[in-house]
């Protein structure tokens, strides 16, 4: 049997606080609900899915780092860093990976400050504005660019 892909998806900075404040704009789910949601729909997709978040720009930078030649895929929300961090940037441009950047708003209905994204450039696609249906849309959309384990999935 083929191994599954094996998927990174990271959360950035204060996303280990949803579901405790601002639902309107996030929300209800937890982080762990989410993470339960993705576990269980990587695993129908065929995809081995390793689910982290962290609020440190420098940790990010390492795991993406570390998932090269890895990782076959990357979903990244990295939360406020979309919007400053040319280090997460730099870092998966030079990772060998699929990359989706998936954010829960619209953060393009937002501040303008939110309208862009670092992350973007070195994203293959970009989802917003779904909320947390939004990560299983990635994991989908991913499974069809690097292909899972899972034949029997029509593609339309
Ligand atoms: O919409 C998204 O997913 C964001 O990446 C979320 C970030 C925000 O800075 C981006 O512009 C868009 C913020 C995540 C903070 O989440 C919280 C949730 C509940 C309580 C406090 C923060």
């Amino acid at each position: 049997m083929a191994k599954a892909p094996k998927i990174l998806l990271l959360n950035g900075p204060n996303l280990n606080m949803l579901g405790t404040r601002q639902p309107e704009v996030y929300g209800s789910a937890t982080l762990a609900d989410i993470e339960a949601m993705c576990h269980a729909h990587a695993r129908g997709l065929g995809l081995a899915l390793d689910f982290r978040q962290s609020n440190s720009e420098g940790e990010i930078v390492g795991w993406v780092q570390a998932a090269h030649g890895k990782n076959a895929g990357i979903v990244i929300n990295p939360g406020a860093y979309s919007h400053t961090s040319v280090a997460i940037l730099d870092a998966l441009l030079a990772v060998e990976a699929t990359i989706i950047e998936v954010h829960l708003s619209n953060i393009h209905r937002r501040e303008a400050f939110r309208h862009h994204s670092y992350v973007s450039q070195a994203a293959h696609g970009v989802i917003c504005g779904f909320g947390a249906t939004g990560y299983l849309m990635a994991l989908d959309g991913l499974a069809r660019l690097i292909g899972g384990t899972k034949k029997d999935e029509k593609k339309v």
